[in-house]
């Protein structure tokens, strides 16, 4: 099946992110491999998805899990090799999918020959590369930053006398854009793997690429300083993001999607309005911070779903007439959603359903994470040992050594928000390892898989799975998904999330019920307009607008819009 040249095919596509490591293995190594990808793209084609984004499979000496690389233009040889690549390509643009990569350039690994060069000598031509600074009069640190992974975000090397600055671990030096070289060297990475048949990227961390000029202080959060403010958002983004774009972007008919901790709608409006070339959408984290507590992702809180509907309310009204919103809850980094904000126990399956529809109704492009469509729950590993995260190990280990908490104390904060939860491997049958490997998985499989996997899925019309394909399907078949006008409702209600999308005469009505609690609906007959019909529910009795909403269940309508 050729692709569409539809050239902004990434509005009405849905994109499933694949975690290679975990996904499919073929060789019996523990570990996911393009190969196994390869294996399974009948199912992705059954699912109905779009594209693939593919997290990082470069080589890299697995310091943060492929994001800290150190070879732009070749494979993880536990991935395969780039002849198995190109099969990946060309098996998924035969079905009609694309093809998105991972760019990981705000950073790259410590054993990538720049840095090898560039810490080799205070006068190596490779020094700019980097961020070297000398220590301050007393030997410390140049700035009093903290890592997004505990610690500082400064190391110093001893050999030089001068320290470099890691937004991340210690192992993922940050590249410093402000030398244009670097630029011209990412801007080849991408042409490279544009020309290679790539359909695009989704580019790591990129609002952090532009840092405040002398690196100043950040404003004291526990031990260090918050770089945020110095770095999420920098005076030369929007010129980086341009001069990429027509440099390597424009005149292609590929997406590309800034993973953008920390940005704003504001700032999304600029990133992705297509009269400023930069970007087609942002990744943006407000949604998936409101249940962080005052001490961050670890001190987590209760979901408030007002809280929740506001801000994604508030990204849908304000990003969509200029820009472009994408629409996720799932990924590599987050928990598993159902466990999350749904009810993974006494409402698995409903919920899962009912977070799929709120999510997929929206104006944007979903992204659906591997395993999610099969409403798979965290990991709900007891013992630290079983953890392979290193933000999760590094908060682990900094706890326990300020004391400030015994280590089973930090346990129930890390079961819940840890991003090993997302990471366990695909369960694709209920046979020992979830057939996801014949060896060792290198991160233990969830003991669940036994119930849940994609074989009993696939074989249960009323699954998960097959409410995600049918939610996939009414996107290709009414054009109010992708481009109706966004309209809230009921934004004050605690556990009813419910909105319109209004296209030409049609209406399309969302009712979504996030609670375990029958829900009234009270709407007025005009805000839902005429002769609404039932396009898909997650129960089997069909029930009228107004009828009451039963746990977790959610309706999707579409009707003529009342004159
Ligand atoms: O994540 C960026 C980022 O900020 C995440 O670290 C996120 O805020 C955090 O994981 C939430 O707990 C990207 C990648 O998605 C992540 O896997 C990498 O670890 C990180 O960048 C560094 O490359």
């Amino acid at each position: 099946m050729p692709l569409q040249p539809d050239p902004e095919w990434w509005k009405s596509s849905v994109v499933y992110q694949i975690y290679p490591s975990s996904f499919q293995d073929s060789d019996g190594d523990g570990v996911g491999d393009l190969a196994g990808v390869i294996g399974r793209l009948d199912y992705l084609k059954l699912l109905g998805v779009d594209a693939v984004w593919l997290s990082p499979i470069y080589p890299s000496p697995w310091e943060d899990n492929g994001y800290d690389i150190s070879d732009y233009f070749d494979i993880h040889p536990r991935f395969g090799t780039l002849a198995d690549w190109d099969r990946l390509r060309d098996g998924l643009h035969e079905r009609g999918m694309r093809l998105v990569m991972d760019l990981v350039v705000n950073h790259t690994s410590d054993e990538h020959p720049w840095f090898t060069e560039s810490r080799s000598s205070v006068d190596s031509e490779k020094r700019g590369y980097y961020f070297w600074r000398s220590p301050r009069e007393d030997g410390q640190a140049p700035n009093n930053w903290g890592s997004v992974f505990s610690g500082s975000a400064w190391d110093l090397d001893e050999a030089t006398g001068e320290y470099y600055l890691h937004l991340f671990s210690r192992r993922q030096p940050d590249l410093n854009w402000d030398d244009p070289r670097v630029r011209r060297e990412v801007h080849e990475i991408a042409r490279w793997w544009l020309d290679r048949g790539a359909d695009g990227f989704r580019m790591d961390v990129v609002n952090f690429v532009s840092k405040s000029p002398g690196l100043p202080d950040g404003r004291p959060v526990g031990d260090f300083g918050s770089p945020d403010e110095h770095v999420i958002n920098g005076p030369r983004l929007h010129e980086f993001l341009s001069e990429m774009h027509e440099t390597v972007f424009a005149g292609r008919n590929v997406v590309t999607i800034g993973e953008m901790p920390g940005v704003d709608v504001g700032q999304a409006r600029l990133h992705t309005n297509p009269d400023r070339h930069e970007l087609n959408m942002v990744f943006q984290f407000e949604h998936v911070d409101v249940d962080h507590g005052p001490g961050g992702k670890f001190d987590p809180v209760p979901l408030d779903l007002r809280v929740l509907k506001s801000s994604l309310n508030r990204w849908q009204t304000e990003l969509g007439d200029c820009g472009w919103n994408s629409l996720y809850w799932s990924n590599h980094d987050q928990p598993r959603v159902v466990s999350r904000f749904g009810d993974d126990e006494r409402y698995r399956e409903t919920s899962a359903k009912t977070l799929a529809t709120t999510l997929h109704m929206l104006k944007g492009t979903p992204f659906v994470y591997q395993g999610e469509e099969l409403g798979m729950t965290n990991a709900h590993f007891d013992d630290i040992e079983d953890y392979r995260d290193i933000e999760t190990l590094r908060h682990y280990r900094e706890i326990r050594a300020s004391g400030r908490t015994t280590a089973e104390a930090v346990m129930p904060a890390i079961r819940r928000m840890s991003r090993d939860n997302a990471r366990t491997p695909m369960q694709w049958d209920a046979s020992a390892n979830a057939g996801f490997t014949p060896g060792t998985p290198w991160i233990s499989v969830n003991s669940n898989h036994t119930e849940i996997n994609a074989q009993a899925a696939v074989d249960d019309p009323g699954s998960v799975f097959h409410h995600y394909r049918r939610i996939i399907d009414l996107r290709k078949r009414y054009p109010v998904i992708v481009h109706g006008t966004f309209a809230p409702l009921l934004e004050e209600h605690d556990s009813i999330y419910a909105y319109t999308r209004t296209l030409g005469e049609q209406i399309l009505l969302v009712l979504a019920n996030w609670s375990g609690e029958v829900a009234e609906v009270n709407l007025r007959p005009e805000e839902f307009g005429n002769s609404p019909q039932l396009l898909l529910g997650t129960h089997r009795e069909p029930n009228t607008v107004l009828a009451p909403l039963r746990p977790w269940e959610s309706r999707i309508y579409l009707g003529r819009r009342a004159k």
